[in-house]
């Protein structure tokens, strides 16, 4: 049995301070920055068995540590880690799945109606005391009655979305690459196409080269001048630049985002737009949901380190069959 304080785990840049005060009392903890490892010694770089983080690995930090055993990603989305190519080199890498599931369908339905009946205006409408000076706030032009709710990435989030919108009487439709055979909702092959059926568009699919600006001009235009775009999923799904072009002329209505492409940076232009809500990527981030991803995070580094499977490899490691140890006893 594996003496887990042995174990070198790689923490670089930030990390939920929970989860890192318990790395830290398992295993013995290597703090950097960010992902730069060149003030490690050549000794600390090779005792590196695992890494927790959240964010990105790069290639070259995996190529650095010889003895790198395995990348446990605090997220369920790992668009920032090359799993494929970890994968390759016998490293695994998991993920925090079902977790945070519920948490980011509350966050998500909770932006789109914050979207259609501009509850962020109406609030400052009132702090700033304009509801006693001016009157009451305007009706607003949209709401969730009578929509018609698409979604891309019918997954774990994209069905806790769906089974929310049921509760609120709203037609549903989505897109993802193959159809779920355990829903009734209908299905479009095609992004656009799904874009034409519906006039709200939700965005719950993961992030990578798959999905990269996936929601393009043609996909706004068909979303159409009712339209409304809410993305909790990533920033790169969507073209920014045509995004804030649509908001700006008319061709869709509005937009509610928790995700942005180049986070923590979001553009200006679409600060200035009054038809975007705009939130700083907090669709998992209570308290309860980060320690439960935290729990999972160190759950597979135990379990890998006393020579078990991980809890929740990531698909490309499944596939790869390098979820048993490499060697046993290492
Ligand atoms: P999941 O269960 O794997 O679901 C992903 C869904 O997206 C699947 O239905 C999948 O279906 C579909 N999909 C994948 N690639 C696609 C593509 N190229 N085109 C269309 N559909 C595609 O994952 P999840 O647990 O629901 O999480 C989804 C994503 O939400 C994460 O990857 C992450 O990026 C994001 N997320 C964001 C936050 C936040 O804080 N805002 C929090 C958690 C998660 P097919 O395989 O059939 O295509
Ligand atoms: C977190 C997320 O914000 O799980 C994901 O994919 O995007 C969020 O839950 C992020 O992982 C924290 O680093």
């Amino acid at each position: 049995m594996t003496d887990l304080s042995t174990v070198t785990i790689l923490v670089p840049g930030k990390m939920n301070p929970d989860t890192l005060a318990t790395l830290q009392s398992t295993f013995s903890v290597v703090r950097t920055p960010g992902r730069d490892i060149s003030d490690l010694s050549d000794d600390q770089q090779a005792a590196i068995r695992g890494i927790a983080q959240a964010g990105s690995v790069p290639e070259a930090l995996i190529d650095a540590l010889p003895g790198l055993e395995i990348i446990a990603n605090f997220g369920v989305g790992y668009d920032g880690v090359p799993a494929a190519y970890a994968a390759e080199k016998g490293i695994v890498v998991t993920n925090t799945p079902d977790v945070l599931t519920e948490e980011v369908a509350d966050t998500a339905v909770g932006l789109l109606l914050m979207t259609l009946r501009e509850f962020p205006a109406a609030e400052r409408h009132l702090r700033e005391g304009r509801w006693h000076r001016e009157g009451a706030y305007p009706l607003t032009q949209m709401t969730l009655r009578g929509r018609h709710v698409g979604i891309m990435g019918l997954g774990r989030i994209g069905l806790a979305i769906a089974r929310r919108l049921e509760a609120f009487g709203v037609e549903i439709a989505y897109h993802n690459r193959s159809p779920r055979s355990d829903v009734s909702y209908a299905y479009h092959p095609d992004l656009a196409a799904l874009a034409s059926a519906v006039d709200t568009l939700i965005i719950a699919a993961p992030g990578g080269a798959s999905t990269e600006k996936a929601v393009d001009a043609a996909v706004l235009k068909a979303l159409g001048p009712q339209g409304v775009l809410i993305n909790i999923g990533r920033g790169t799904t969507v073209d920014e630049p045509a995004l804030i072009a649509a908001l700006k002329d008319g061709t869709i209505a509005a937009a509610g985002l928790d995700v942005f492409e180049d986070e923590p940076h979001v553009p200006e232009e679409l600060i200035a737009l009054e038809n975007t809500v705009l939130l700083p990527h907090v669709a998992s981030a209570s308290r309860h949901t980060r320690k439960a991803m935290g729990d999972l995070v160190i759950a597979n580094l135990e379990a890998w380190f006393s020579g078990k499977e991980p809890v929740t490899p990531v698909s490309e490691c499944v596939s790869a069959g390098i979820t048993c140890r490499k060697s046993a006893g290492a």
